[in-house]
């Protein structure tokens, strides 16, 4: 069956209801940061590999909110959360993603480019990469990459880090919503074309979307008009 995403709504016409719990990574609140060393937990996410750190904005802006997560503490790692879904039905599943631009701390050093793989449910969304090169506390170089996903009663949400050292990939505003109709989707101003990837049991296909960019925000750059990953 196919399922096709069409961005052809105003933003007022739907409310959508974030389903991630602390998909802002605003707890706990971080004075500079917080590290988590696997296995560990915090509100809404498992820490299962390295450590991670949250992050706050005297350390480097956030995509949203005050903090964001460094996938890296002083090693690699990666964190999961599981959702509530409603088999069968479509989500569109949105993460901001950048990289720590502050120096590593010498002990622990990692390349300029950080990557970050994400997966839904374990199948692999994508590699992400940022180069940090010409990047700063305040020009973090956000973006937001969205996916149509379809649930299947729970679903795992999972980030992990592919880059060694202290200064690692990071994420942040991390959004599960609803598709209210199989035919159209609520999106923002500014029309992109997107492509969706598409989840219905085991098999895994892309469709050309009209989609429209996500969460307008100052300094925030937008990269929907790329080709995803198949
Ligand atoms: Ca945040």
């Amino acid at each position: 069956m196919v399922f096709l995403v069409v961005a052809l709504l105003s933003p007022t016409a739907v409310a959508l209801t974030n389903l991630t719990v602390n998909g802002d990574f605003e707890s706990p609140s971080a004075p500079g940061f917080v590290t988590f060393n696997a296995p560990s937990n915090f509100l809404g996410w498992r820490v299962t590999n390295g450590g991670v750190d949250v992050v706050a904005d005297n350390f480097y802006a956030p995509a949203s909110g005050h903090q964001s997560l460094d996938l890296n503490s002083v090693a690699s790692g990666s964190v999961f959360q599981d959702v509530a879904t409603n088999f069968g039905q479509a989500y569109l599943f949105v993460f901001s993603f950048a990289a720590n631009p502050l120096p590593d701390n010498p002990a622990f050093p990692s390349p300029a480019i950080k990557i970050m793989e994400a997966r839904w449910n374990g199948t692999v969304l994508g590699t992400f990469v940022q180069d940090t090169t010409g990047h700063t506390a305040s020009n973090v170089g956000w973006l937001d990459y969205a996916f149509g996903v379809f649930g299947t009663g729970v679903d795992r949400i999972t980030f992990t880090s592919l880059t060694v050292g202290s200064a690692g990939p990071a994420i942040d505003n991390i959004r599960l919503w609803v598709v209210p109709e199989p035919s159209t989707f609520v999106l923002l101003s500014g029309s992109i074309t997107l492509r969706l990837l598409v989840r219905r049991g085991c098999q895994l296909v892309t469709l050309p979307v009209l989609a429209r960019r996500i969460s307008p925000q100052s300094g925030h750059e937008q990269n929907l008009n790329r080709d995803y990953p198949q």
